[in-house]
């Protein structure tokens, strides 16, 4: 099987760089740093919505292209009969699938929407800046932030528990989360007082896979954490 990755340095694609290093597959990354660097333009003519991440595939012949982070690890998770549902039981297999989804599908979008107020604000003229800004105020105090800390408190309290997301074993469903968990630690210092939480954060760091995937994505921890401080 031939693998490349479309990968944007610092972002969620990160997690597919970590992914293939923990399954130890053959690949090569195709950094897209801007939208009209040549790896970039080559991913636009192959996928209409062009997000990183994004993979192609090469195997008996056949070529295809995959996007979605939790689609991408489900495919090779699958394919390698590793990191997944296999060997899970009943209550860690009902973890496994409710954090898989949790991660991109509720906890993620709260700081997109983080990002997307933030960038509004920065790009309306200095003179009525204060309009987007009170909005963003508004909407952080009376939603965002107290929806993050519930779901923080609720990820603290689950890994209390048990070491990995679901139970014992290392699945793809610490993967997909730790981007998010990752970046919400960056917002703002209260989202960084919950112990379980640091020291999941601290075993994934730990892992050897992981610092191999860090170098390889090119990822720089400066740039992450003024990209999510400023989006507080
Ligand atoms: N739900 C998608 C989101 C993909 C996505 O929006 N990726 C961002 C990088 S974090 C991207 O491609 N941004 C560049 C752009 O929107 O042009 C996934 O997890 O793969």
């Amino acid at each position: 099987m031939q693998i490349q990755l479309y990968h944007k340095p610092n972002s969620r694609s990160q997690r597919i760089v970590w992914l293939f290093e923990e399954l130890g597959l053959d690949y090569d990354i195709l950094v897209c740093d801007t939208l009209d660097d040549a790896n970039t333009h080559q991913l636009q003519q192959a996928h209409p919505l062009a997000k990183f991440p994004t993979v192609k595939i090469t195997e008996l012949e056949h070529t295809f292209f995959l996007s979605e982070t939790s689609a991408i690890a489900e495919w090779f998770s699958t394919h390698q009969q590793s990191l997944g549902a296999m060997n899970l039981d009943s209550s860690a297999l009902v973890d496994y699938y409710y954090w898989k989804n949790f991660a991109e599908a509720t906890f993620m979008p709260n700081l997109a929407l983080k990002q997307i107020f933030s960038q509004l604000a920065i790009r309306t003229p200095w003179l009525i800046r204060f309009i987007p800004r009170a909005i963003q105020y508004g909407f952080n105090q009376g939603y965002l932030n107290p929806l993050l800390q519930q779901q923080m408190q609720m990820i603290n309290q689950h890994l209390t528990t048990q070491p990995w997301v679901a139970g014992s074993q290392f699945t793809i469903a610490d993967i997909l989360l730790w981007f998010p968990l990752h970046s919400c630690t960056h917002l703002n210092d209260r989202y960084m007082r919950y112990p379980a939480i640091n020291s999941y954060l601290q075993q994934i760091e730990d892992r050897p896979a992981f610092q191999r995937a860090l170098s390889k994505g090119q990822w720089s921890a400066p740039i992450f954490k003024q990209y999510w401080a400023v989006a507080n």
